[in-house]
């Protein structure tokens, strides 16, 4: 009998584990996040749960560990089907993982999901690549915003202000100026 223990094993940063941590609440589901120390030593479960990749983000629902967000984000859909993800058909499903362009048309779902955190690492982007995403890219811009206003959204991307700063020791830590 399942217990539904869910537990993520995490790294605040990191875009993957937000597409995560964003689908479990849209489902409305409580989880523990485990922090892992990605520089300083992962621990033994991550190593033993991820040993291809030895990445977070890793899943484990009641014990039993899933790897690579895209696939976690599905079966998370699969196991908990309301409110659905992706489209109820086979051809609507392949259309919102191939079309890039599904995240300005369709209401919020599988795409969105896997495209929003990687936005949380513009701002670094932006004052390291001395660009502006809102000028570059408006529509991509308004996606951000609109996607942004969903609690669920807001409540797990971090502020980009801390991403940066994150960014910045990464740099010292590795050396580049
Ligand atoms: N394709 C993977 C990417 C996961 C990934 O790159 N995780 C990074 C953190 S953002 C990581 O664990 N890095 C540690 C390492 O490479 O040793 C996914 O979608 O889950």
């Amino acid at each position: 009998m399942s217990k539904n223990e869910l537990v993520i094993l995490d790294c605040w940063a990191s875009p993957f584990c937000m597409r995560v941590k964003i689908a479990l609440a849209e489902k409305g589901l409580d989880y523990e996040e485990r922090a892992e120390d990605l520089f300083g030593g992962k621990s033994d479960l991550l190593l033993t749960s991820n040993p291809i990749y030895k990445k977070v983000p890793v899943f484990l629902h009641d014990g039993k560990p899933l790897c690579e967000s895209s696939v976690i984000v599905s079966y998370i859909d699969e196991t908990w089907p309301a409110p659905a993800l992706l489209p109820s058909t086979p051809y609507e499903r392949s259309q919102a993982r191939f079309w890039a362009d599904y995240i300005d048309k369709k209401a919020f779902g599988y795409v969105d999901i896997l495209a929003i955190p990687i936005t949380s690492w513009f701002l670094a982007s932006e004052k390291f690549g001395n660009f502006k995403v809102e000028a570059e890219c408006p529509k991509l811009s308004a996606w951000i915003k609109r996607c942004m206003e969903k609690e669920t959204v807001a409540k797990v991307i971090p502020d980009p202000e801390k991403i940066y700063e994150f960014v910045v020791n990464l740099r010292k830590m590795f050396g580049i100026a």
